[in-house]
């Protein structure tokens, strides 16, 4: 039986559809083009700032040497642990030199040098990780919201924070930064939707470097590229080669520009990779090939603006050994600072979890403000 013979129904039950269904925007512009973008090692490397991409390699440099050192914390017992940006260190800082002063900047656990590279005091940063303080600095000072540990929770604060601002007038870009396993959360596909729906002036930047922890990426997407992911959420999504800083800055830049004149949030996938350990806690040679490791040492982020550079002229033996002295500065410094005491009060695991103290917690802190009241006699 057809749905035109049902019994009793007349000649015809062919119903007229309601007006035709069309989709609200075109999904292609929204499309990232299948290939990362690039500009190191292409002809459009002849357009590159000499100034800005000087600034950028000392920055590099420090960020790889900041990197050494904070790994180096780990071991002496000077710090909890360490999520390594080695390999990262693109897009890591690229994040922070494309924001003005009054952006904000919305780092996930392993973006210590982003935040590091918008101004934030190194100890400052390595507070947490430390675990002597909850957030380790005034996020309001430099714009940098804490580093967040819980995956993807950061997307949609930047959202709210963006969408505030914009309410009140003012021109605040937010900037999230998050993981490729952290695009499997549903705080991710939140931020998104709303981003998306507000017109907010967001951009969220993915690191795609591989893995989350153990997991690699094609266990837990079934995606073609993470940066598709936007074109659900009715966003442009862009696909950019994580290691190549130029292209990092322009893809960014732009972004940014986008969400500052109302053009609403971009979703940016950089295609890098972790080149080591998830944290000093994790052995990666469990999961992943030297081979692997070793394929992308080729690709290296430091050494592909350094050959750009040097190639035209733009940095000489001098410049290079200047952006190295600095980093050895910053390092002793850093090594310095972390290898003094700091000095804790147990009482603090109260203050500022709550605007207004619960009454569990008066009790808590009770307790043990007893308890060491005892001890110390
Ligand atoms: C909500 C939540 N679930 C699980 C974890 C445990 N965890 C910490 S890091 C991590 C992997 C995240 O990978 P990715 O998002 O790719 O970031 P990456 O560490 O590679 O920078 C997981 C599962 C967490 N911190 N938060
Ligand atoms: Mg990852």
């Amino acid at each position: 039986m057809t749905v035109q013979e049902l019994p009793g129904a007349g000649a015809s039950h062919r119903v007229t559809p309601p007006p035709a269904w069309r989709p609200r925007m075109e999904a292609a512009p929204l499309l990232p083009d299948p290939e990362p973008y690039r500009v190191l090692g292409t002809p459009a490397a002849e357009e590159l700032d000499p100034a800005l991409m000087r600034r950028y390699y000392a920055e590099l440099v420090r960020g790889r040497r900041y990197n050494a050192q904070a790994t180096a914390l780990t071991k002496q017992g000077r710090l909890a642990v360490y999520p390594s940006t080695v390999g990262q260190e693109a897009a890591e800082i690229a994040a922070a030199l494309v924001l003005e002063e009054q952006d904000w900047l919305f780092p996930s656990y392993r973006d210590t040098l982003a935040a590091v590279a918008r101004g934030l005091d190194p100890v400052q940063a390595l507070t947490l990780l430390r675990g002597d303080w909850h957030t380790g600095y005034d996020p309001r000072e430099h714009r940098i919201a804490p580093l967040c540990t819980p995956l993807a929770t950061q997307l949609p604060h930047a959202v709210g924070l963006a969408h505030a601002a914009r309410l009140r007038g003012d021109e605040v870009v937010a900037l999230a930064m998050v993981g490729d396993g952290g695009t499997s959360e549903g705080d991710f596909h939140e931020a998104l939707n709303f981003a998306a729906v507000w017109q907010a002036p967001v951009v969220f930047l993915v690191q795609n470097n591989g893995f989350a922890i153990s997991v690699p990426l094609a266990k837990q997407t079934a995606a073609p590229t993470l940066a598709h992911k936007a074109v659900g959420y009715g966003m442009p999504g862009r696909l950019v080669d994580g290691n190549d800083v130029a292209a990092m800055h322009e893809v960014l830049t732009e972004a940014v520009k986008r969400a500052r004149t109302g053009g609403g949030p971009t979703l940016i996938e950089a295609v890098t990779y972790r080149m080591e350990a998830h944290t000093n806690a994790d052995d990666a040679t469990r999961y992943r090939t030297d081979a692997e490791v070793e394929a992308w040492k080729a690709h290296d982020p430091v050494q592909l603006l350094e050959r750009e550079l040097t190639a035209r002229g733009i940095l000489d033996e001098e410049g290079i050994r200047e952006a190295r002295d600095a980093a050895e500065a910053m390092a002793a410094d850093l090594r310095e600072r972390m290898n003094a005491d700091p000095v804790t009060d147990p009482m603090d695991l109260f203050a500022h979890v709550y605007a207004e103290q619960t009454g569990r917690l008066r009790e808590q802190a009770a307790m043990l403000r007893a308890e060491l009241e005892a001890e110390g006699e």
